[in-house]
């Protein structure tokens, strides 16, 4: 067995019991499916990643690409090179593409649910292959020539980057130097340095194209003054989709990290040898707006990885746990002979694989009923409407998926599914020590924790008037209001309603602080200091209705009668996920609560030396 494991029954249990989404198949966009084809895409999938996806997974690790700085290129771990081509070669790419543009036209539940297994078997797998949907970005945005573009990139699997940073222009996308200069021919000439700039090079496909933001000469400041530009590595005639001259993008670094090894970050300077040719995407200076397409799928990506590694992190400390062998039973700890027991009896290993389990099941809900939003907005786009109330609740759960999922995953990845194996778990003989390494790097990218924090108040919350906030909000209470469980879950309803009351304790001084900034700018402070902490108890919230709901569709399935014992078992662990979580995490809003009420300018206001 490799390294990864997934829970094939628990995508399943969220797709087909939690949100029903065979109510949507064999109709509108999903006509071509059914449930029994969606199943058996799954477990395709699922051998994959298990299988040739996730062989290379430390390989790539030990063996990171090997960057030629005088010729710029990247040399791939052979291992690796097959891994990626075994997933490009199945083609599950096509699931995330619409029919007009060569794909299945899938409900974005199943495609990520696809996505959640590449990403845990192998995350750079699903990164660098991640050309063809660029490729449908391009073609949807682009002019009719670019489209041309987007169509050969699509056929002949060619790579792709999104380029925003600089040195000095980070989570200030807006303060990024690299200039655009129009020549006579209508091409732009593109000059900068950006770095961190994932899957620039490597030697998998004979093409990549960046799409990059650079600055028109004679634009404004800002993200608004930033235009998108596609920048392929090789010139393309596009009649015969054959390769031309090399163009003036060239890789010159390629950093040495913590994690991801196999994942190549580097430096691109463009127009330094010769000219970088770039063609203003869709003839429109739009480029944040654009990027914004990208990133929008890149930071639910990012969520999804992280999820997908702690549920591998903690079914890998559970196979450990039921193994490993010390101590005797707590309530026979004077008995010096009394029997050795496997760890999983000692009442802090419980705690530890029960919080591991409650967080990995209750994310992957929170991914999948995030997804489900995105099928409602793509159901409306296709009978020609529009479902502004699925597009708002989407942008809502967006940052808590990436913000919120990244955080928790990481901390809870070396808390406790490391902890549970003990001085092994330190070893690279063991996947967690990789997987909390590789995990990191989910909380910087594609917005830090704090940018996550601050979209969600200000760009979700505060700007959209809540509207959003308070139909989830309305679903939470009405849930937490119901009968839900039959009695079984009466507690866990009464904590839900409680942390509910205590995230509008967090929020409602957060709106005070910012209205009151109009009259006393410093206030703004304040909802800064806050921010990632609604970040971080709101997404406990969701988790903890997710995990309700689940348990709710559990108890009515094990009164059902007729259950086999590994639904038994399945079932059961759900409600007992359910009233951990409510019974454990939830009542600690409370005192994110009480912190946020008593919040100061204290260390605003405190001299810098004095840090
Ligand atoms: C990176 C990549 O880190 C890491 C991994 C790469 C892996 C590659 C593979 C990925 C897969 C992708 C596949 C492709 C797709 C497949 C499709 C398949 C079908 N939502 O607030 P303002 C816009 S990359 C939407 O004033 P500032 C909006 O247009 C580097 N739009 O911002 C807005 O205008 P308006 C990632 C948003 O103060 C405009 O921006 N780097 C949102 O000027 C200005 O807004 C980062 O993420 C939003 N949430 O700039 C940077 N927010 O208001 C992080 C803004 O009129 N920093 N817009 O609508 C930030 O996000 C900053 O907050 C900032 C601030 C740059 C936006
Ligand atoms: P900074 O912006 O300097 O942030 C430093 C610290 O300050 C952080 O803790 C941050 O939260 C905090 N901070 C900054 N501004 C604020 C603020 N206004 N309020 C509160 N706190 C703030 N970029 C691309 O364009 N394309 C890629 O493909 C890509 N891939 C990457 C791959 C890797 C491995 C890495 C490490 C980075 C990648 N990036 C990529 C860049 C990545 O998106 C940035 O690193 C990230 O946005 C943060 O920017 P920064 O590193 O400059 O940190």
């Amino acid at each position: 067995m490799g390294h990864y494991k997934s829970n094939l029954r628990d995508l399943e249990f969220n797709l087909f019991e939690v949100f029903k989404r065979q109510d949507l198949l064999g109709r509108g966009p999903y006509e071509d499916l059914d449930e029994d084809t969606v199943r058996s895409i799954l477990g395709e999938v699922n051998r994959l990643a298990e299988g040739p996806v996730a062989e290379s997974f430390e390989e790539g690790d030990r063996n990171p690409p090997k960057f030629d700085p005088q010729a710029g290129t990247v040399t791939m771990p052979e291992g690796f090179k097959k891994s990626y081509q075994a997933y490009m070669d199945a083609e599950w790419y096509r699931v995330d593409l619409v029919p007009e543009f060569g794909g299945t036209g899938a409900p974005r539940s199943l495609t990520w649910a696809i996505a959640e297994q590449i990403l845990g078997a192998n995350p750079a797998v699903y990164m660098f292959a991640s050309g063809p949907g660029f490729a449908q970005i391009l073609w949807q945005i682009g002019t009719e020539e670019q489209k041309k573009f987007a169509e050969i990139a699509l056929e002949r699997k060619w790579g792709a980057t999104m380029v925003l940073t600089e040195p000095d222009a980070g989570s200030d996308v807006g303060a990024g130097r690299a200039k655009a200069v129009q020549q006579a021919d209508g091409t732009w000439h593109i000059e900068g340095v950006k770095r961190f700039i994932t899957s620039a090079e490597h030697d998998m496909a004979e093409n990549i194209f960046h799409l990059v933001l650079a600055r028109p000469e004679g634009a404004g400041p800002g993200t608004k003054g930033l235009s998108m530009f596609l920048v392929p590595k090789y010139l393309v005639d596009l009649e015969t989709g054959e390769l031309g001259e090399r163009n003036g993008a060239y890789v010159t670094n390629v950093e040495k990290k913590m994690g991801i090894k196999v994942s190549t970050t580097c430096e691109l300077t463009l127009g330094e040898r010769h000219p970088a040719v770039g063609y203003l995407v869709g003839d429109v200076h739009q480029g944040i707006k654009q990027m914004f397409m990208v990133i929008e799928y890149a930071r639910m990506m990012v969520g999804t990885k992280a999820i997908a590694t702690l549920s591998t992190g903690y079914l890998n400390a559970l196979e450990y746990a039921k193994e490993r062998v010390q101590g005797a039973d707590l309530t026979q700890m004077t008995d010096k002979t009394a029997p050795r027991v496997t760890i999983t009896h000692h009442p802090d290993v419980r705690r530890s694989l029960m919080t591991q389990k409650a967080y990995a099941e209750g994310m992957r809900a929170l991914v999948l009923l995030t997804a489900s939003y995105q099928d409602a907005v793509q159901i409306a786009q296709h009978e020609g409407r529009k479902d502004e109330t699925a597009e708002k609740l989407n942008d809502l759960l967006l940052p808590i998926v990436k913000g919120f999922g990244s955080e928790r995953a990481y901390a809870i990845l070396g808390a406790e599914s490391l902890q549970t194996l003990g001085g092994s778990g330190f070893l690279q003989e063991y996947p967690i020590e990789q997987y909390i390494r590789d995990s990191k790097i989910d909380t910087l990218y594609e917005g830090t924790t704090a940018i996550q924090g601050m979209d969600l108040f200000f760009r979700k919350i505060l700007r959209d008037n809540g509207e959003a906030l308070k139909q989830l909000s309305g679903e939470i209470r009405a849930f937490a209001g119901s009968e839900a469980g039959n009695g079984r879950l009466k507690a866990e309803r009464a904590l839900l309603n409680q942390a509910l009351d205590n995230v509008e304790g967090i929020l409602t001084p957060m709106v005070g602080w910012a209205l009151g900034s109009m009259e006393n700018p410093k206030e703004l402070y304040k909802v800064g200091l806050a921010s990632s902490r609604l970040l971080l108890a709101l997404g406990d919230l969701i988790v903890g209705w997710l995990l309700c709901r689940q348990a709710e569709i559990a108890l009515t399935a094990l009164g059902g009668g007729d259950v086999s014992d590994a639904d038994r078992n399945f079932y059961t662990g759900k409600v007992a996920a359910a009233q951990f979580f409510c019974a454990t995490v939830l009542p600690r809003i409370a005192a994110d609560r009480a912190i946020t009420e008593a919040t100061t300018l204290d260390i605003m206001e405190l001299p810098e030396e004095a840090f």
